[in-house]
């Protein structure tokens, strides 16, 4: 034992260092008072960044993370502040994302008083919380700060503590009852190792794979990291891959036959060969969707990998199920499947991407009229850095990027994938920032979410963090209301008015710069580019078109299904003439397709 004494708060901040935080994110209060003493101290060296908004705050902390940053932290003042933060937190825990929320609250002689501000606030995050307590004690703090860290890593979700406004300033001895002496557990945490996979299951798997005639491996986040493996077997047992919103970044863009992610943030080949599949490795992936839009009905086995034993058979009965980790599994079945060498099935499917990909690429390549969204994505895939960031927000922007980003495992793409929160591009873009000073940051955001989120820009130009914001402007929540042009009849609620968010930009700090027409996005992007590189905050505004990207979901290109001029229309509305139905491609490989027609038309499920 000796003598010493700290403040709870700075003890707090020297556990959370122990554990390689480097920042906080947030706005400061009174009920936070203790806490930011401690930060302001001179024996701190965690970082205090500003926000303009605690959702921002929140969200760039879950961001942090995602882009494989440190564990993030935020604060939001007691009452007002600790409600803000509810979105960021939300995403984490959708998206298993470790993170801290430090709640202000009352000094401890007020607390159940019914005060001012005063309101119960660890059940707002009961739903969600993997952590969730008030501190009792300031001796408590830096013990509970650490287990809090601790479990929110390894149970990978959300860690919540609330803190008395007083506590951070009491002095407590540096050997306490609760740290003695005063200690972080991050230097010896260790986390959780997948099981070895068992052979029996491994040749199980292979087997089903060798007899399928129509395989599809389907690969989720499981499998980052791994993209070349997964490619490797796609191509010897010629099961085409189809992927999940979140884990395009894991294959090559151009891998012949990546046939995209299904459902509506999707791809025409991923949704029509899903329904002509009989087998699927469903690798590493939670995808939502596949349940409730019956995505694997017409499939007849069903091979999983998944290192969480709660997943295994979550969204689809398995015929084999494999636990442990998806390299380790892709990579044993590898070794035990014979090659494939002729397959129809492939060529197909192989040919379906190509025929997509030369529509994506017309789209993108136009030269001349009103902007496109698509001709944007071009300009951006010009110039972005083959190792390039992209913080995409929720929108239209979403599954346009999906479509038309060049990504490879060397860039980065993160959103709010399941949770689905607008506004998360921007603070997303100031984490990736933080934790890649020397990397390219594109923050993609429609005009919908920039206006929740662009009083941030700010804190990129405060706090020397550069990015390139690209605003997709169509003055309309375009995702929203092409979702209602299928489902209802009375369109309203999704116009709005228009507004230059370059000089909006400009009034922050930041450059702005405007662009409506294709013949001046080239010049436009490359001018952003420059600035970027000079080291200023961007923002593009770039006006464009309400054309909706093209509705795989509800895929009209079949007249055998839909006759000629449902077709017609269907493909002069997206200007898609030269689309080709899969039935086609299978039928000229002497395959036949299997398609159902849908029968309960749109569906209604978000
Ligand atoms: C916080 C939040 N509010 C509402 C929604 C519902 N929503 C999903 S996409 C979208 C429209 C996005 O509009 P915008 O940012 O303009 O992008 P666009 O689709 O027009 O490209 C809305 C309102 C949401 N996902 N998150
Ligand atoms: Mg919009």
């Amino acid at each position: 034992m000796t003598d010493k004494k700290m403040s709870a708060g700075l003890a707090a901040l020297k556990v959370m260092e122990g554990w390689g935080v480097d920042t906080i994110y947030g706005i400061p209060s009174g009920t936070l008072s203790g806490l930011m003493n401690a930060i302001g101290d001179p024996e701190n060296n965690i970082e205090f960044l500003q926000v303009k908004h605690e959702e921002v705050g929140a969200m760039a902390a879950v961001m942090q993370k995602k882009f494989g940053g440190n564990i993030g932290v935020t604060v939001g003042s007691g009452g007002p502040g600790a409600t803000h933060l509810i979105n960021g937190l939300y995403d984490a825990a959708m998206d298993n994302i470790p993170v801290l929320a430090i709640l202000g609250s009352k000094p401890v002689r007020e607390l159940n008083m019914d005060s001012f501000q005063e309101l119960n606030q660890n059940p707002m995050y009961e739903n969600i919380a993997v952590y969730n307590r008030r501190v009792a004690t300031p001796e408590q703090l830096p013990h509970l700060v650490d287990d809090a860290i601790r479990t929110a890593i390894a149970k990978r979700g959300v860690a919540v503590l609330e803190v008395p406004a007083d506590f951070g300033f009491a002095e407590v001895d540096a050997d306490s009852l609760y740290s003695t002496p005063l200690y972080s557990s991050g230097l010896g945490f260790q986390n959780y190792k997948s099981a070895p996979v068992e052979d029996a299951e491994i040749e199980a798997a292979a087997e089903i794979l060798n007899q399928a005639k129509r395989p599809v491996i389907y690969a989720g986040m499981g499998t980052m990291g791994h993209g070349a493996a997964v490619q490797e077997l796609a191509r010897k047992v010629k099961a085409p891959i189809i992927t999940t919103g979140k884990n395009f970044e894991t294959f090559e863009w151009n891998f012949e036959a990546l046939t995209g992610s299904t459902f509506r943030v999707g791809w025409k080949p991923a949704n029509e060969m899903v329904l002509e599949a009989d087998t699927v490795l469903f690798v590493g992936s939670n995808f939502p969707f596949s349940e409730v839009e019956g995505t694997f009905r017409n499939v007849d086995k069903f091979v999983q990998i998944d290192n969480n034993p709660a997943m295994l058979g979550k969204r689809h009965a398995t015929d084999v199920a494999i636990l442990g980790d998806a390299g380790e599994a892709v990579e044993a079945i590898l070794a035990k499947v014979e090659a494939v060498s002729e397959s129809a099935w492939w060529d197909a499917n192989v040919k379906n991407v190509q025929n997509w990909r030369d529509y994506m690429n017309k789209l993108e390549q136009k030269t001349e009229g009103d902007l496109q969204a698509y001709q944007v994505y071009n300009a951006i895939n010009k110039y972005a850095d083959e190792d390039a960031i992209y913080s995409t927000d929720v929108g239209n922007v979403t599954q346009m990027s999906l479509r038309h980003l060049h990504m490879t495992p060397k860039n980065m793409w993160r959103t709010s994938p399941l949770f689905a929160s607008m506004g998360i591009a921007l603070p997303g873009g100031i984490a990736a920032k933080k934790t890649y000073a020397d990397r390219q940051v594109w923050n993609l955001i429609g005009d919908g979410a920039f206006s929740m989120s662009y009083p941030d820009v700010v804190t990129n130009v405060r706090y020397n963090l550069p990015v390139i914001n690209v605003v997709f402007t169509n003055t309309e929540y375009g995702f929203i209301k092409n979702k209602y042009e299928d489902t209802n009849k009375y369109n309203v609620g999704v116009d709005f008015t228009d507004v230059d968010y370059a000089k909006i930009a400009e009034a922050q700090g930041a450059v702005g710069l405007t662009v409506s027409r294709i013949e001046d996005i080239d010049r436009v992007m490359k001018e952003a580019v420059d600035y970027y590189n000079q080291g200023r905050v961007v923002v593009v505004d770039a006006k464009i078109t309400k054309d909706r990207p093209i509705p795989v979901e509800t895929l009209k290109v079949d007249a055998n299904l839909y006759g000629e001029d449902v077709v017609n229309a269907y493909k002069a509305k997206y200007e898609a003439e030269e689309l080709v139905p899969l039935r086609e491609f299978l039928e000229a490989e002497g395959l036949e397709s299997k398609y159902i027609k849908e029968e309960n038309g749109n569906k209604f499920s978000f």
